[in-house]
């Protein structure tokens, strides 16, 4: 096929077809061995019974494989009697039942797309989700076909002691050679992107659990032996995430071991193989010294999201790739539920909601915009998006809110005995929650049918007179790539109504008597609700705990949202507040400084600022969050056009502003919230650190002498990371000589302190790009040349590339264009290397529409240069060519 077809092939949802043959059992060899390996597969086939003509024809996936052997029911098969091109092996006839067996020679060694088996550190490991396994043997590599697993790895004894594979082992023995083997077995069917293998000279940290009906699981968890002392809170993490998943979703865990393996080259967070998940080290290592904050509740979330999919996703599995979400989006919402429990509920909210905002309603708004379930895609590796997973457990969580916690339950309960073992869809999903409630859903089905954000406005008319409120509201959803004209959502939308005195009662037909909260269900275009006895002109505290995915719209004054922030009883909507009178005056000051007019900060921010800081009955956790300006990424996301150095001044100006009036109770906050305890990640620890780093960044927007100084005492001081890194951060960012003379000496003490841990180097290549001072491109050049610097491990390209690509848009977005230059250059560099990470680096380029003339043009230019490359990746092929059509 040609290069250009290939790159451009559409896999369409509505031409899904069952399987034409099936895989009862599959039995693996691996002979793991330097320079080759070989792999022996014995698959038992029978015809799909389900097919009313029986095929002839078996096609299985194979990419990069080097076949050897070929046999039929033992009868070694000549290659006149099957082909293999273009990714597949077709057998044109073959009987109803039968057995395969091949023998394929592969190269983990120069495998650096990291997918299929691969090599990290030496360590031989797996990704198959979601077509990696096709690169290990002949297979139907498609998630509808589930089978029975026995796997045996042979390998040298001294170099891969250990030997994993899923499920429980059942055999071992010694190989002539030094070698030895080990044969597992998994009793549970599974498709192939579940399939794991891991050989190497691991050690493990060992504990157990023991189920809610008595069952006693071996929990391990293997690293390098370096790392054992940094497994703590994965493990505690682990065991809470097993016992909550009983307690809330009555689930529990099926097999008799449960295994992590953390590696150092992964393309992701974690892989969910059934009872071998392999982690990426950034995901599993956690220690006070060398881990931040928010690395612990990555550890904490991401162990628990994994353990998770046990049944979400692996027991009850995908029938193809439009149907990602149906594990995803509700794996996600499992665990930030299960996160929620575990630290603050507000806060976890309002944390999943920045995320959402900024990078998920980007991406809805832009030309790589796609349902939740998609209807086509080129590459499935890029549709592991915020969409996929953000979106995906949005729409879940509001399934939740329309049928509260008890219905929610018996329809999970339903859709997991009803599906068990068995690959489904979305609609099986819904149609559980429907049965399980009584619902109808099919309107709400437009939430996973349907892309784009849709903006809900609303207006409020108070009658005095007949003591009546009414609430006019109004949808409707831009246009986005795959349809134009949306129908109506279905959007839950809790609210209240707030009065001088806090929340009003609200008197409205079909509502208990006494409620303050209400989920209003806005199903038609335009709709109104009338609240009946309303004594006061209230102000409605609307979309409480953010119950929709959408962008709400209303005219609130700024008073208003004082007001709201005060007295809101919903902990969200006290922080919408604040972010909204936030985002206001930011944008009020980016167009003042658009048009060259002095800046001038609404002493309103500043005061209510002061009340937060000085009124010690709040949640630390959540001032902590309100003092925080809305982002330049969300800024950027609700602008028409990206006006970069703009919202960049903007925003700096207030953070000065704010930290000029408000340093003495800034400076009050910073010594009141130090701590001589030892650290521990809990929620209170860590909502006082992030009070202190806070307080410590707004200070270091002045150029004061004492205040550097005390960055540089903390830098020196400090015995954990979250405090070394803020105030690292701090300095970096500070252009005063003093400062940058101190960050120097930080860095070097730094680097120098913990160049052999791989993560730290991470966080210290991170801060650099990052830093938002003059000549950004110039520093990040340098730390590519950096010893430490590895273009093959991609949490080193996120930590520098991506970072300073996404995460520093001030010295990315340079009007010389120079910052694209750069990215095309990485990125066509590591297409060849590892397609999935270069077409991922592309998506600040895809947001091109959204800037001023000349930085598009040069952001398309950009795109087009990477399209014109004759072997460019099936990955980067689909996002350069989505975004320039
Ligand atoms: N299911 C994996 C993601 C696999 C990505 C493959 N390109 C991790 C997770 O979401 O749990
Ligand atoms: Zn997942």
């Amino acid at each position: 096929m040609a290069m250009r077809d290939a790159q451009a092939r559409v896999t369409r949802l509505r031409d899904y077809r069952a399987p034409d043959f099936l895989i009862d059992r599959t039995e693996l060899h691996f002979d793991l061995r330097p320079g080759e390996t070989l792999v022996r597969a014995t698959l038992a086939l029978r015809a799909n019974p389900g097919h009313p003509v029986r095929a002839r024809e078996l096609r299985l996936h194979g990419e990069g494989l080097q076949l050897r052997e070929l046999a039929l029911d033992g009868r070694a098969l000549a290659p006149a009697e099957y082909s293999y091109s273009d990714g597949e092996l077709v057998i044109p006839d073959v009987p109803a039942v039968f057995e395969l067996s091949s023998t394929v020679a592969i190269h983990p060694e120069a495998n650096t797309s990291l997918e299929g088996l691969y090599q990290s550190r030496g360590l031989y490991c797996t990704q198959c989700e979601a077509e990696g396994f096709r690169k290990i043997t002949f297979y139907l590599d498609r998630p509808d076909v589930l089978s029975e697993f026995t796997t045996t790895i042979e390998a040298d004894q001294g170099a891969f002691p250990v030997l994993l594979s899923n499920g429980n082992p059942v055999a071992e023995g010694a190989a002539p050679g030094g070698r030895h083997w080990v044969t597992w077995h998994d009793p549970f069917q599974k498709p192939a992107y579940l399939f794991a293998l891991v050989a190497g000279d691991l050690a493990c940290m060992e504990d157990s659990f023991t189920t809610a009906s008595g069952r006693n699981v071996a929990l391990r968890i293997y690293v390098e032996p370096k790392d054992l002392d940094k497994l703590d809170h994965a493990m505690y993490s682990l065991k809470q995430a097993m016992a909550w998943d009983e307690r809330r979703f009555g689930l529990e865990y099926d097999l008799d071991i449960f295994m992590i393996v953390a590696v150092d080259d992964f393309n992701m967070g974690a892989m969910e193989n059934k009872g071998l998940n392999i982690f990426n080290t950034s995901c599993v290592l956690a220690h006070p010294e060398t881990t931040t904050d928010l690395g612990f509740q990555r550890v904490e979330a991401v162990v628990a999201h994994e353990y998770f999919h046990n049944w979400s996703g692996n027991r009850v599995t995908c029938r193809d790739w439009f149907q990602l979400s149906l594990k995803e989006g509700f794996t996600v919402f499992r665990d930030s539920e299960f996160s929620a429990d575990m630290g603050s509920r507000t806060i976890k909210r309002v944390e999943d909601v920045n995320l959402l905002r900024t990078a998920q309603f980007a991406e809805d708004a832009g030309p790589t915009a796609h349902p939740v379930q998609p209807d086509a895609y080129q590459e499935i590796s890029n549709f592991y998006t915020v969409t996929i997973y953000e979106k995906g457990a949005e729409v879940v969580r509001m399934i939740h809110t329309l049928l509260g916690p008890d219905a929610f339950r018996r329809g999970c309960d339903l859709y997991f005995e009803r599906h068990d073992g068995a690959a489904v869809t979305i609609e099986d999903f819904v149609a559980a929650m429907a049965e399980a409630s009584g619902r109808d859903f099919s309107q709400f089905m437009g939430w996973y049918r349907q892309a784009g954000t849709p903006r809900v406005a609303v207006r409020g008319h108070y009658d005095a007179g007949a003591q009546t409120y009414r609430l006019d509201f109004t949808q409707s959803c831009p246009p986005t790539p795959e349809c134009a004209d949306k129908a109506p959502f279905q959007i839950p939308i809790r609210l209240g109504l707030v009065g001088r005195n806090g929340d009003l009662p609200l008197h409205v037909s079909g509502l208990a008597e006494g409620a303050t909260d209400i989920v209003f269900e806005l199903t038609e275009s335009t709709q109104s609700l009338v609240f009946e006895r309303v004594g006061e002109a209230p102000i409605p505290s609307l979309l409480r705990g953010f119950s929709a995915p959408v962008k709400l719209a209303f005219d609130y004054d700024r008073d208003e949202l004082v007001q709201l922030l005060r007295r809101d009883s919903d902990g969200f909507n006290r922080w919408e507040a604040g972010n909204r009178l936030a985002v206001g005056i930011l944008q009020e000051l980016i167009a003042d400084d658009l048009a060259g007019r002095p800046l001038a900060l609404d002493a309103r921010l500043v005061e209510a600022y002061r009340e937060l800081l000085t009124d010690p009955a709040l949640d630390p956790a959540l001032v902590a969050h309100i003092l925080t300006l809305p982002g330049e990424a969300y800024l950027s996301e609700l602008a028409e056009i990206i006006e970069v150095e703009a919202i960049h001044r903007a925003r700096q100006f207030a953070r000065r502003e704010l930290a000029q009036r408000l340093r003495p109770e800034f400076e009050a906050l910073y010594t009141g919230n130090r701590s001589a305890e030892s650290y521990r990640a809990n929620a209170e620890q860590i909502a006082r650190r992030s009070l202190h780093n806070l307080a410590l960044a707004y200070l270091l927007q002045l150029e004061v002498p004492e205040l550097i100084d005390r960055a540089w005492q903390q830098f020196d001081q400090a015995d954990n990371m979250t405090d070394t890194n803020a105030a690292l951060v701090s300095l970096l960012n500070n252009p005063a000589p003093q400062a940058q003379d101190h960050a120097r000496e930080a860095l070097g003490r730094y680097y120098a302190r913990w160049q052999s841990e791989s993560l730290v180097v991470n966080q210290w290549f991170q801060m650099q790009a990052w830093c938002v001072l003059p000549g950004g491109l110039e520093r990040v050049r340098a730390l590519l040349a950096h010893p430490a610097f590895d273009l093959r491990n991609p949490n080193k390209v996120r930590s520098v590339i991506g970072a300073f690509s996404a995460g520093n848009p001030v010295n990315f977005h340079r009007a010389d264009g120079a910052g694209y230059a750069f990215l095309v250059e990485q990125v066509l560099t590591l297409d060849a290397m590892n397609p999935q990470i270069a077409a991922r680096l592309l998506t600040p380029l895809t947001r091109w529409r959204k800037y001023p003339q000349a930085r598009a043009g040069a952001m398309r230019a950009a795109l087009e240069q990477v399209l014109v490359v004759p072997e460019l990746s099936k990955d980067s092929f689909e996002i350069a060519s989505k975004a320039l059509r």
